[in-house]
């Protein structure tokens, strides 16, 4: 057969978004590239994009279904028909519902990778379950609902339009093209004259090219941005005019930052009290200004109030939808998600699911984990006694993997769909094996709050009996609830969501991808959707959110002392997606190893060695990564590398899946109280170099 090119859009190896020109012959993908017309990229393309060809081809990967045939985690399996484990999931998540009630039963998901989050709400809703667990208690949900309780939406970096500045604020879109940030679409507004801030406790490559870098301690953004708005508002450098018709609370506001001036700050982040005033004045005075905002702002418990602040600055220095700003992106006319997920069938869900005894946001539909595995192994507020995970891998991706372990080996049920067997697959009953990138038609973005939707048309043909999660999921939805409330096959479930679009999927696929219509400054003619109609800076329904009006700043329980003398945070590779893709080749030999940085002084005094390694230890445990000694991270600061096990010693031995599992090592005993969020970011620890003798160690 000739070979062809067909043009997608990337995805599952982070949220995707670049337009990506795929070369195929005879089945095999030959050659993949960034394509210039792309949207989000212009021509970008990343070594994970372009890594896709191994996915497809990996003799890692899962290729039939499987059901345990010895004990729980024993690695004996059977293999069998579709037909037969689609019958043993379904049979095992009904005989819980008969049992105990559909809320016995969690659906899991972890970073939504493509249209199957959506299919899985929608088949934990026909199920009868409110209890869809996901990771967005540490991505996403905290700045999104901290957004829409603030001022009605969730203002996302305007990234087409044209902006002064360019905030990064614990984001580094360099390595990890955030959310339909491609890294291509800073560069170019850098190219266009903006200017760049950078609040990272590393010197990241933006950071070296940036105005102002910020370099704080982890865990501090919180008392940083109260210092901005100590400034912003003693200079008088807000817009006068956006506070007076548009925000309540400034008065109150202005009173309570009046302590909190950058000397304070100071003494808490370790940034310089002159660098932070500088900022802050560049940051008001940017006509506008946009801040793109990563995981460091909401992987705290205190993250609701960090994020509060960083809104609250948004809105006082005119920045909130306004082009350039922080806007809100209108979605494009489709399927709304509340109707494709049937909420219609789950109405109770408020008062239903986990998360009501725990009195977090109201606006949290999606279940923490450390929720779900205390009524695993608690059976506080009720036991929960199966699951069905896709997409996730708790093991490496939920704080405390020691807990997590005890939750999973303690289900009655579960069974889990993914790509190669994982360290959680590996203790499941029945294990699926899912399709993957350009195996299947799929829908990027949907549901993001970006304001596009991107198509990614099935390009090849899955290996073996690889079926796509989305056909998966209809099919156990025919099973558990009933074809009526079910599509025929998967395609339809597409044609449904495109439908008010006007476009059927493959006029869609051939237009590559749809936007909202833009609409700016909508709040001049509606009002913001808030119980204020304002932008509320002091927050109406604070009480109910167990929260105080105003953002404070407390100190963390936990700060470095004699025992733990450092703090301990993460970044994410630029060439791993989370716990993902270590059995990918070409990826591995970009980074073969875990590494941990330390700064040269901080090396030297404890006698760590470059690329030797280094046991990292905590109050929860220890774990072992490479030295990487470099000047570009505090002296004070140890980053580690997050979601690593060793595919290649196999999923269930400790020195695969705990060995250098950071989340070995944090811990979700404290949490916040909106969005159950546990301390990733700022965790006291120690470095202790590894001897020859004990570099076999673990649990030791
Ligand atoms: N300590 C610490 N922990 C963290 C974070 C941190 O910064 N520090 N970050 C957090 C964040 S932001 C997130 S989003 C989570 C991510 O947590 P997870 O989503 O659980 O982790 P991933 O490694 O992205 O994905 C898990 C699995 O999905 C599988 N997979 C890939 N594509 C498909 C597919 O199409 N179908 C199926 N069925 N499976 C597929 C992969 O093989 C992998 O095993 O981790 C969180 N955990
Ligand atoms: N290559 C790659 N890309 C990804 C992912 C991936 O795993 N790999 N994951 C995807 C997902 S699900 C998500 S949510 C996004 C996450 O995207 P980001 O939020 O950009 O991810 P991180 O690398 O965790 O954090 C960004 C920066 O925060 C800095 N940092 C660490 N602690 C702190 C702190 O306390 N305060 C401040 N201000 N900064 C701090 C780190 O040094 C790092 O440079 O990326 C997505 N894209
Ligand atoms: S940056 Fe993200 S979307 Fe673009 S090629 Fe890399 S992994 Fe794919
Ligand atoms: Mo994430």
């Amino acid at each position: 057969m000739p070979a062809r090119t067909v043009f997608t859009h990337c995805g599952r190896m982070d949220h995707g978004g670049c337009r990506l020109k795929v070369s195929v012959k005879d089945g095999r993908i030959t050659s993949i590239t960034g394509d210039r017309q792309g949207y989000l990229n212009a021509g970008y393309s990343c070594a994970k994009g372009r890594a896709l060809a191994e996915v497809h081809e990996s003799p890692h990967r899962l290729k039939t279904p499987l059901i345990r045939a010895g004990d729980r985690g024993a690695d004996q399996w059977r293999q069998t028909s579709w037909k037969e484990a689609l019958d043993a999931v379904a049979d095992g998540l009904d005989r819980v519902r008969q049992r105990d009630g559909a809320k016995s039963v969690a659906f899991c998901q972890g970073m939504p990778k493509g249209l199957e989050h959506f299919a899985l709400i929608r088949l934990a809703n026909t199920f009868g379950s409110p209890n869809l667990v996901a990771v967005q208690d540490v991505c996403h949900a905290p700045r999104e609902l901290t957004g829409r309780h603030m001022c009605g939406f969730y203002p996302v970096a305007d990234m087409h339009g044209k902006s002064e500045l360019v905030v990064l604020w614990g984001s580094n879109t360099r390595a990890t093209n955030e959310e339909g940030i491609i890294s291509s679409l800073v560069l170019e507004k850098i190219k266009n004259g903006a200017a760049l801030m950078v609040i990272d406790p590393r010197k990241t490559g933006l950071a070296g090219r940036a105005q102002y870098h910020l370099h704080l301690r982890p865990g501090t953004d919180c008392a940083l941005a109260l210092a901005f708005l100590h400034v912003i508002i003693n200079e008088k450098l807000y817009d006068k005019n956006f506070v007076r018709e548009w925000t309540i609370g400034f008065e109150e506001m202005a009173d309570h930052v009046e302590s909190f001036d950058p000397g304070w700050a100071a003494g808490i982040t370790g940034v310089d009290a002159d660098l932070i005033t500088r900022a802050a004045r560049a940051y008001a005075g940017a006509d506008p200004a946009c801040t793109a905002w990563g995981n460091a702002v909401e992987q705290t418990p205190e993250a609701f109030d960090t994020i509060r602040c960083l809104v609250s600055l948004m809105a006082i220095c005119g920045n909130l939808d306004v082009p350039g700003g922080n806007i809100r992106a209108a979605e494009p006319r489709l399927m709304p998600p509340g109707k494709f997920v049937r909420a219609d069938l789950v109405p109770e869900k408020r008062t239903q699911y986990l998360n009501a005894y725990y009195g977090t946001s109201e606006k949290l539909m999606t279940v923490p984990p450390a929720f779900f595995r205390k009524a695993v192994i608690d059976e506080t507020p009720y036991p929960v006694r199966a699951a069905y995970m896709q997409c996730t891998n708790p093991m490496l991706s939920y704080a405390d993997s020691q807990t997590t372990r005890k939750a999973l080996l303690k289900l009655e049920f579960f069974a889990v769909s993914d790509v190669v067997m994982t360290p959680t697959a590996a203790l499941a009953d029945v294990v699926l094996p899912a399709a993957s990138q350009f195996e299947f038609d799929d829908i990027g973005h949907y549901g993001l709050g970006h304001g596009i939707i991107l198509a990614r048309p099935m390009i090849v043909d899955p290996p073996e009996q690889c079926r796509p999660d989305l056909a998966i999921i209809n099919d156990l939805g025919r099973r558990l609830a009933g074809p009526e409330l079910w599509f025929d096959s998967y395609g339809q479930m597409l044609e449904a969501l495109l439908a008010p679009s006007g476009l059927a999927w493959h006029s869609f696929a051939q237009k590559g991808f749809l936007k909202g219509e833009k609409t700016r400054r909508q709040y001049e003619s509606k009002g913001f959707s808030t119980p204020s109609g304002k932008v509320e800076l002091t927050l109406t329904d604070a009480e109910s959110l167990c929260a105080s009006a105003l953002p404070q700043y407390g100190e963390p329980p936990g700060k470095p002392d004699q025992d733990f003398p450092l703090l301990l945070t993460s970044a994410k590779s630029p060439n791993y997606l989370h716990s993902s893709y270590r059995w990918i080749k070409s990826l591995r030999r970009r980074e073969p190893d875990p590494t941990v940085q330390v700064h040269p002084e901080t090396a030297q005094t404890l006698g760590i060695k470059q690329g030797r390694e280094v046991r990292i230890e905590t109050k929860h445990g220890a774990i072992i990564q490479r030295a990487e000694i470099t000047s570009k991270i505090r002296p004070d600061v140890a980053c580690a590398s997050h979601g690593w096990w060793f595919p290649e010693k196999g999923a269930l031995s400790e020195e695969s899946w705990l060995r250098s599992n950071l989340n070995a090592v944090t811990s979700s005993e404290e949490r916040g109280k909106q969005f159950g969020t546990p301390r990733l970011r700022g965790i006291p620890c120690r470095l202790v170099p590894v001897k020859n003798t004990e570099a076999k160690l673990m649990s030791s």
